[in-house]
């Protein structure tokens, strides 16, 4: 099967480190491809950067080969609604993938992520996913996206400290890495903790296969319909719903696009 996964921020780097993670843990028969976006911020940090990705999320879905299931590979979930409404394949969010995986093994979890105004963002996610009674914690590392990625930074410290802090204070039973970008540490951190680490690329790589393998799409009843076709203006013509290139419209009693297992 083909899943595509989406870095809605435009850092290569990112893209790669997360395709590292996704490709340790798919399935043999699973193909993972990779598409940074590439339009809108470097990083994903807040309500304004959310928004303006979303156009390079449905870019990837629109363009290209067609896949089985797609990952929005970024912890706000950017987009995920509106991408699930343009296709039939399943669309899957990093961060409720990660908060679902983390029901499983624990009865409850912190989340660790960046900067504080992301921990909020985190707090709505939790509380629009229903998570609210198995998340003890959202915890902020006041450590920026790309500051991940560049050595010599102090991220591993401050995450490892938080993470500390969070089996320490909140008695959480497991921990949720909350970055793409924080891809790499779950396994070293897993070790170093004794508890659950998730990593939120991994669970939803996990989810697609397993959603695809059910031969489950995405329901076309109610809100997650087809966008209604209606002229869109300026510069956002081109993405008037008429005008998408939508592949995946056959019916949801018609076979998979691609599943090659
Ligand atoms: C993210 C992420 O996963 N990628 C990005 O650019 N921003 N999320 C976050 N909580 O910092």
């Amino acid at each position: 099967m083909l899943i595509k996964l989406i870095n809605p921020n435009t850092t290569s780097s990112m893209t790669e480190l997360m395709g590292g993670a996704a490709r340790t843990v798919a399935a043999t028969g699973s193909e993972i491809v990779l598409a940074t976006s590439r339009s809108g911020p470097a990083s994903i940090e807040g309500h304004y950067d959310e928004a303006l990705s979303v156009v390079g999320v449905i870019d990837e879905i629109v363009r290209g080969e067609p896949a089985d299931a797609y990952i929005i590979g970024c912890f706000g979930d950017p987009g995920l609604l509106a991408a699930r409404e343009i296709t039939t394949s399943p669309v899957l969010g990093i961060a409720e993938s990660a908060m679902h995986a983390a029901t499983f093994v624990a009865t409850s979890f912190s989340i660790v992520t960046t900067l504080e105004r992301t921990r909020i963002i985190s707090e709505h996610l939790v509380r629009s996913y229903g998570m609210q009674n198995h998340c003890r914690r959202v915890r902020a590392t006041d450590v920026p996206v790309l500051d991940l990625e560049k050595p010599g930074s102090n991220a591993d410290a401050a995450i490892l400290a938080e993470c500390e802090k969070a089996l320490m204070e909140d008695h959480a039973g497991a921990i949720v890495l909350g970055c793409a970008g924080m891809a790499s540490l779950a396994a070293r951190l897993q070790q170093r903790l004794g508890v659950p680490v998730i990593d939120c690329v991994a669970a939803a790589v996990k989810f697609a296969e397993a959603l695809v393998g059910m031969g489950l799409r995405t329901s076309k009843v109610g809100d997650l319909a087809f966008p209604l076709p209606k002229a869109y203006a300026g510069k956002l013509s081109d993405y008037a719903p008429t005008s998408l290139r939508l592949h995946n419209s056959q019916s949801l009693a018609g076979p998979a696009t691609s599943v090659r297992s």
